[in-house]
């Protein structure tokens, strides 16, 4: 009897043995669960009755991974590659009945076992490449011998799960069974005994051979140069290619010693720690804390978008997406055709990227109805606002909307940085304004920015951000201010890039300086890519622009000589007109310089790499400081989720507030 039946458990079905692992919520393979595991796989090897073992799970979803939570300490025996190796050595065959997300330390021990099925439907995957680390547990020496090296490549050092339906062919999955959850386990222990009846054995996964080619080292090569580049500065995708080689050159366990020791190396390094933090960050970033449980989130079956535009057809997609049905309301049909066709241009594209179907484009694109009659909203359960960046033409909608809807309807604004309680005093029901401030590409970016205004109600707060779950958002809860959290912290770092451009550095040289540091993007790229002009507006709007005449006078400049980036041809650099490569363009370079006289700008003699990152990192860290002192962002951690999620900062260096820390 293990230890601790609760954890996992042993049960007779004639002769088969029954392993169940229940730790909820994911079946994390904490030390108590490696020591159950054994405990069992011990007992059902020394019972004469059973023939062969299955390992299963209760509760939503296979084995997730090795516990998280356990890696900032010393790793406790059993070790997860002891019991695994055990499993693949056990005498008599063992089935991994799997289902939901079976991810890292769960796959791994899905290879371990000798067979494995799949009710329909189920993930399986490798991300620890997304935790800086790499599959420790034999996952890197299984792989090559069961799946061969390019889909171990592909599966580790990008970390996507898959379906395990794509696997049957490779023969990693032995077979998909259709069936109600509930009868799951009984086909699986009849699959077990068809084993039986049919002869089959053990089959460790360590005794099969990696098929080797002459091309595996230019694979090899091939993905090392490939993520050079897609994983600039990260070390886990080389290090686990490393293991990949390993398995190709040496014995099993050699290969797996490398691995574990790499893995440790691994697990203590700032890029692991920091991209654990992000993980769990972006967990705790939807918890209301302080919310009282009482509050229920209202219910949303009906969505309305206003306005047709570029975020307004986005944002209808997120709805459609999750099979909410959405209505698209603009002031004409020209301008709802154009918003219809834009949703379809980009489902279409999906389509032949093979990301969805035709059947899924239908049915999303029946979800999304048009109108331009505001009366068609009367029986919507919350509107989300997305016309220009006008408080004047943002309060007039709302009034329209206080008129039309239903008094527990909830507004919702996608203001980037307008004051939401003077968005919301215009209305008979202020506590139902909220914002959710989508990025773009809407359809795409995981991030959304809840914004609570003063008058913004508790059950307000949580239908949003319930909500925002189901369309598959990271919800971060933020207070009312001007750009809120990203674009007020976006704005100090452009503020310090834009004086960089006056004391002499070129565009160039500042998005070098940045992407080398891991930024996906440059400042000015960025800002040539949204369109110079978006900023160039919204500083107009702003209420309390500094009194300082070199604030953002380059970007200024730009937009005085109509120069607002792609969209012109030109920006802060030119575009070629065919191929749209991006070139730095003497002219702009000139303008600043001539500027920066003109204000007595004094011009640094060289301006290093180090000093452009230090100066934008620190600029941001010093507002996303004063913005929890003054309580707009409620945790740090909020802040390095918006940041990870909505303006391309290296998941490896944790967000801006955690490099603080460090
Ligand atoms: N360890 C500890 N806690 C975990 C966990 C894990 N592996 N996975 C999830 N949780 C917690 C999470 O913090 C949250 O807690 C709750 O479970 C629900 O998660 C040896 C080294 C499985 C797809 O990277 O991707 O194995 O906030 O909100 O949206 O080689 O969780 O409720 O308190 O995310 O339904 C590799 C990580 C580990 C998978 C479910 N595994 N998990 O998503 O729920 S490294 C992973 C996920 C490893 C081996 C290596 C997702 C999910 P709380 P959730 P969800």
């Amino acid at each position: 009897m293990p230890a601790n039946p609760s954890i996992v458990s042993f049960q007779h079905h004639q002769s088969i043995g029954l392993i169940t692992i229940n730790n909820p919520p994911v079946n994390a393979l904490s030390q108590a669960v490696r020591q159950g595991l054994l405990e069992c796989l011990q007992e059902a090897e020394s019972e004469h009755t059973i023939q062969a073992i299955v390992i299963a799970c209760q509760g939503r979803t296979f084995v997730a991974g090795a516990d998280i939570t356990e890696f900032d300490a010393a790793p406790k025996p059993p070790f997860l590659f002891d019991v695994f190796y055990r499993i693949d050595q056990c005498s008599k065959p063992v089935i991994a009945a799997l289902f939901g997300t079976a991810l890292g330390g769960g796959f791994e021990l899905a290879l371990a076992c000798h067979y494995r099925v799949a009710i329909t439907g189920t993930k399986v995957g490798l991300p620890e490449v997304t935790l800086g680390l790499l599959p420790a547990a034999g996952g890197t020496q299984c792989l090559p011998r069961i799946g061969g090296l390019a889909l171990s490549l592909d599966m580790m050092t990008l970390g996507k799960p898959r379906l395990a339906l794509s696997l049957v062919e490779e023969g990693i999955i032995d077979r998909i069974i259709d069936t109600e959850p509930s009868a799951y386990t009984e086909r699986v222990i009849e699959y077990s005994k068809e084993l039986l009846n049919t002869g089959q054995g053990v089959r460790p996964v360590s005794a099969m051979p990696v098929n080797t080619t002459d091309d595996d080292k230019a694979l090899l090569d091939q993905w090392r140069a490939k993520l050079a580049k897609k994983a600039k500065g990260q070390t886990a995708p080389q290090v686990i290619i490393d293991c990949i080689e390993d398995a190709i050159k040496l014995p099993f366990l050699d290969g797996q010693s490398n691995a574990r020791e790499r893995f440790l190396a691994c697990k203590a390094s700032s890029q692991s720690r920091a991209m654990r933090h992000a993980f769990f960050a972006e967990r705790s970033a939807s918890k209301l804390e302080g919310l009282s449980d009482d509050i229920i989130a209202g219910e949303v079956n009906r969505v309305a978008v206003i306005g047709a535009g570029t975020m307004g057809s986005a944002i209808a997609m997120c709805f459609a997406n999750a099979n909410i049905p959405v209505t698209l309301l603009e002031l004409n049909k020209e301008a709802l055709e154009a918003g219809l066709n834009r949703i379809n241009q980009r489902y279409q594209q999906s389509v032949d990227r093979g990301r969805i179907n035709a059947a899924d484009l239908n049915r999303r694109m029946a979800c999304i109805k048009t109108t331009c009659d505001y009366n068609d909203l009367a029986d919507i359960d919350l509107v989300v606002e997305a016309a220009f960046e006008s408080m004047e033409v943002k309060q007039t909608i709302f009034q329209q909307l206080d008129k039309v809807c239903k008094p527990e309807a909830i507004l919702a604004t996608n203001t980037s940085y307008l004051d939401i309680d003077t968005i919301a005093s215009v209305l008979s029901c202020p506590e139902q304004v909220v914002g959710l401030h989508f990025f773009s590409p809407a359809e795409r970016m995981k991030l959304l920015e809840v914004v609570r205004g003063n008058t913004t109600s508790p059950h307000t707060l949580k239908t949003a951000v319930e909500l925002a779950k189901r369309i598959g958002k990271i919800a971060v809860v933020v207070g009312n201010g001007y750009g809120f959290v990203g674009n007020r912290m976006y704005a100090s770092y452009g503020r310090e890039a834009q004086n960089l451009l006056l004391e002499g550095a070129t565009p160039a040289q500042v998005d070098k300086a940045m992407s080398d540091w891991g930024m996906a993007m440059g400042p000015f790229a960025v800002n040539d890519l949204s369109g110079i002009d978006i900023g160039y507006k919204a500083r107009r709007e702003h209420p309390g622009l500094p009194d300082d005449p070199c604030y953002f006078r380059p970007a200024d400049l730009m937009v005085e000589a109509g120069r607002l980036g792609q969209k012109t041809g030109a920006g802060f650099y030119r575009y070629d007109p065919q191929t749209g490569q991006r070139e730095s363009d003497p002219i702009a370079i000139e303008r600043i310089r001539a500027e920066a006289i003109k204000l007595g700008v004094p011009q640094r003699e060289s301006i290093s790499a180090e000093h452009i990152q230090q100066r934008l990192v620190t600029a941001l860290i010093n507002e996303g400081r004063a913005l929890l002192q003054q309580g707009i962002a409620r945790r740090a951690s909020d802040i390095d989720v918006i940041w990870l999620n909505g303006y391309g900062f290296p998941r490896f260096r944790g967000g801006p507030m955690w490099w603080a820390d460090q």
